[in-house]
């Protein structure tokens, strides 16, 4: 029998950690047989990444369909951030009234709406009042979502640390504590800020779609994922769906990731050391982990980045770094290069010189890491990144020095870091265990996550 077409929009919110999850997931579902895909892209971007990523992908991917939700001017007065993303993000939220018209524009009629988990709250008044059936894509791991569905709850009730002392964990419903110290830092400030506010209302708001998606399987996080859809659960809570590791699509530039160093390198030799996109380390920390990658001896790939938005990152790499170390990493005299421009991460992670990963364990980075079966070492900096470091732990494919905390406060020193990177190359176990998870995430991939939910989505489709 002839299956029906299925027509399903897909709405990130701003920044790579977003973006490149929902275009992954698009070129999922545009592979799929009789499934139309619609993109909507808030327009202007925040970074020259996101521009960059989305006009190669619509050039790798002429059958997606682009549509752009043009910005409306943001009130700056009412903002109570001065993140570029997060004010990115509110532009997005102020400027969902326009979605009508635009999700009506299409053809055939959509089926359903995949929202990013941050933009929930904004988009689920407009997908109900036009009956079109919302999904929300995770882009986190399943046990950073157990904090999102509960924070509302966690903090009406007056349980976060400032009023119930001596806590060191805070209890989640259904599911194992998190430790106070893993919270990102604005979640437990007494006072409202942008981050509670956004959890607040979009974790409230989960109850009402119509299904969470996450990148995530269950062998790397089995226990959330069973509690998660366990009969304990409140009722009407909408199924979390696991839908594996999304594989890389390849529209970047291929040519831009330092190959020829990389080639000649021997296998498993070289540790890629990148902060995600939207981190910008102290120049003295930067400067302590130049120290710590030349002293440890260990080869590496270096992606340096001293401002949160990439326009705003023009400094040379020589006033960065310092010119001693930028001279030795781009001559060949040191034991790595150091690069200040985006790099194709994914496939850096890929090649087979790689034997490290030195993340901040943004989920991507995570589940790219896992999927080419990299051992990492992890030191995040802010948001969901030690609940997601606490897995790669578990998973036994990483270690985490846990003091050396948020990344802010005093500098890790470079001996310090040395001595773990060094730590991390020389263990089996960690690579026995990163190529065992790598096996199984490729397994995983045929167990049809995304195929249950197109069935769902299709016409004559059985609830999940
Ligand atoms: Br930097 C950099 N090349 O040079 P995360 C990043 N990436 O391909 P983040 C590159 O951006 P959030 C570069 O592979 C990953 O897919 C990387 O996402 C890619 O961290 C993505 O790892 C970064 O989730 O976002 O940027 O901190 O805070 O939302 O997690």
């Amino acid at each position: 029998a002839q299956k029906s077409t299925v027509h399903v929009a897909l709405f990130p919110s701003s920044g790579m950690g977003h973006l490149t999850p929902f275009l992954r997931l698009a070129a999922s579902l545009a592979a799929e047989e009789d499934v139309r895909v619609t993109f909507i892209a808030a327009h202007p971007t925040v970074s020259l990444a996101e521009s960059h990523a989305l006009s190669s992908f619509f050039t790798s991917f002429p059958q997606v369909i682009p549509k752009q939700l043009c910005l409306l001017p943001l009130n700056e007065s009412s903002s109570d951030t001065d993140d570029p993303f997060y004010r990115h993000y509110e532009a997005i939220c102020a400027s969902c009234c326009l979605l009508p018209p635009l999700l009506s524009s299409v053809s055939p009629p959509l089926s359903a709406l995949i929202t990013d988990m941050s933009l929930l709250s904004a988009v689920l008044p407009i997908s109900r009042a036009i009956n079109l059936p919302n999904y929300v894509f995770f882009t986190s791991s399943a046990r950073m979502l157990t904090l999102f569905m509960s924070f509302h709850r966690i903090f009406v009730a007056k349980a976060m640390p400032g009023s119930q002392d001596n806590e060191d964990v805070i209890e989640i419903p259904y599911q194992e504590p998190i430790p106070v110290s893993w919270f990102p830092p604005p979640l437990l400030e007494e006072e409202d800020n942008f981050l509670k506010n956004s959890l607040t209302q979009n974790g409230k708001s989960m109850i009402d779609a119509d299904g969470i998606l996450i990148n995530t399987f269950h062998e790397f996080e089995q226990d959330t994922l069973t509690e998660l859809n366990s009969t304990k659960m409140p009722r009407g809570l909408p199924p979390a769906i696991a839908i594996g590791l999304l594989p890389p699509a390849n529209f970047g530039e291929s040519h831009s990731h330092p190959s020829a160093w990389l080639g000649d390198q021997p296998v498993g030799s070289v540790i890629y050391v990148s902060f995600g996109s939207r981190t910008a380390m102290s120049r003295e920390q930067i400067r302590e982990l130049g120290v710590g990658l030349v002293r440890s001896g260990v080869r590496f790939v270096w992606m340096v980045k001293s401002k949160k938005v990439d326009q705003e990152d023009t400094e040379d790499l020589e006033d960065v770094i310092g010119q001693n170390l930028a001279m030795a990493t781009s001559g060949g005299a040191a034991n790595g290069i150091a690069v200040k421009r985006w790099l194709n991460q994914s496939e850096i992670l890929g090649h087979p010189a790689i034997g490290g990963f030195l993340s901040h364990c943004g989920w991507n980075s995570v589940t790219e890491a896992v999927w080419h079966g990299v051992p990492m070492l992890a030191w995040p900096q802010h948001g969901d990144q030690k609940i997601n470091a606490s897995l790669v732990r578990r998973a036994g494919i990483g270690i985490w020095e846990e003091s050396w905390g948020w990344g802010e406060r005093d500098a890790v020193k470079g001996v310090e870091i040395a001595e773990r990177l060094a730590e991390m190359m020389r263990d089996e176990w960690l690579k026995a265990r990163a190529a065992t998870m790598k096996e199984a995430a490729r397994a995983a991939l045929g167990l049809g996550g995304l195929k249950a939910l197109l069935a769902e989505m299709r016409p004559s489709g059985a609830r999940l």
